[in-house]
């Protein structure tokens, strides 16, 4: 299908393209199974201005939308998903600066980012705070001219690898979800940690730990935005950047249909390809169709976005939804059309459903946009 992109989204496609067959595709097996954080990779990504898509150009980025984010993580998800989290979660880890940072915090941290000097992250799971993010324990309080943080973030993306962290913290617990703020926490600072890396089940190349804040302490203007907005910061972000996370399923989806087709034009069963046997045709046509039908949806959302980014959460959670239950359905397919084959690590196809499975819990799991999107059809109907 053609959609019809613009020269500059076309470059976008062929940059992230480019580096994900030459530079991905031949590490990503090395990469999951060493859980090496891909660095010299994303070094290459950033100095192909991928980092700096999402950035304003006055800050040294490429000033770019969803779409164009959405473009180069389809791509980046048909490599390894690993790679694409580390990419996803430092944009994820600027949006707070970009929706609600002061001028002076822009200028401070986001060149580094778009440069690729720089990883950010971002801060909100706590053990007992998933998908009931207003529930966090984390605490900020201001002692003089400095914040004091204490509390322990879980299974933050880009941990220990990042230098920028954007966390949110009670300011004020009686206030409920007004009560949270955000805060810029820098690698270095007093009290500040990352725990050991997590071992996980795929999307080994990225990193995951514990944020450990002990009596940290940091400058009073490292506060994002005013004092209780910190929630209401957590959400336009998951909602930026949720189509993100769908693209990553698009790309996957694409990468597990390409390697069962092949495979099913090549794997000769009763003296004909697999190919040529309706119960296989079926699937890949099954797998075809799905992605066909994230990838518009996902396009489409991305667009609405650029022209209207307002009350965007319906539309956000359902492509991540959509995209991200294709992924997993898709991949699991692909290692059952690929049989024992598919089953073996030889073949990439079992990391690709290993993979899959986070995008269907992260950045809020796929029950939670459910919740979203009927709370947004129960307003919907009740005008
Ligand atoms: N944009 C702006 N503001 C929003 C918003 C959005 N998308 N969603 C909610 N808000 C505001 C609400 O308007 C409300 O403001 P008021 O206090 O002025 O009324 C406030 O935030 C609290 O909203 P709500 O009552 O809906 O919050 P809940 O505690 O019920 O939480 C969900 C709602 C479940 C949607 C939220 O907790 C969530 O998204 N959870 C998943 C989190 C997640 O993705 N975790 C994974 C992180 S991996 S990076």
């Amino acid at each position: 299908m053609d959609y019809f992109l613009s020269e500059e989204q076309q470059m976008i496609v062929d940059i992230a393209k480019q580096i994900t067959d030459e530079r991905i595709i031949p590490n990503r097996a090395e990469l999951d199974e060493k859980h090496a954080f891909p660095r010299e990779i994303l070094s290459e990504m950033a100095q192909a201005d991928l980092f700096g898509i999402p950035i304003p150009e006055e800050y040294g980025g490429f000033g770019g939308g969803c779409f164009d984010i959405v473009l180069a993580l389809e791509q980046l998800g048909r490599g390894c998903i690993g790679v694409g989290t580390a990419f996803a979660a430092s944009s994820l880890g600027i949006y707070p600066l970009l929706f609600s940072g002061s001028e002076e915090q822009r200028r401070k941290y986001l060149p580094d980012v778009a440069s690729g000097k720089k990883f950010a992250a971002f801060g909100l799971t706590e053990a007992n705070a998933g998908s009931d993010a207003s529930g966090i324990n984390t605490t900020a309080v201001l002692d003089g001219d400095e914040w004091v943080l204490n509390g322990t973030k879980q299974w933050i993306t880009n941990g220990g690898e990042a230098q920028i962290y954007t966390v949110v913290a009670i300011t004020d617990r009686s206030k409920g979800p007004r009560g949270a703020s955000m805060f810029v926490v820098e690698e270095g600072d007093p009290g500040f940690s990352c725990g050991p890396k997590e071992k996980k089940m795929g999307i080994r190349a990225s990193s995951t730990t514990e944020l450990i804040f002990k009596d940290c302490r940091i400058p009073r203007d490292r506060l994002i935005g005013r004092q209780g907005t910190g929630f209401i910061t957590v959400m336009k972000t998951l909602d930026a950047s949720r189509p993100g996370i769908a693209a990553l399923g698009v790309g996957l989806g694409q990468a597990a249909l390409d390697e069962a087709a092949v495979y099913a034009k090549q794997r000769v069963q009763f003296g004909k390809p697999i190919i040529g046997f309706q119960a296989v045709q079926h699937m890949l046509a099954n797998m075809a169709i799905d992605i066909e039908a994230s990838r518009s949806l996902v396009y489409c959302t991305a667009r609405h976005i650029d022209a209207h980014p307002k009350n965007i959460s319906k539309i956000s959670s359902m492509s991540k939804v959509f995209a991200t239950d294709m992924a997993m359905r898709v991949t699991t397919d692909a290692v059952q059309v690929m049989g024992g084959y598919g089953y073996m690590c030889e073949y990439p196809v079992e990391k690709m459903m290993r993979d899959a499975k986070i995008l269907q819990i992260y950045e809020g799991t796929n029950q939670i946009q459910r919740n979203v999107i009927g709370q947004e059809l129960n307003k919907e109907y009740a005008r």
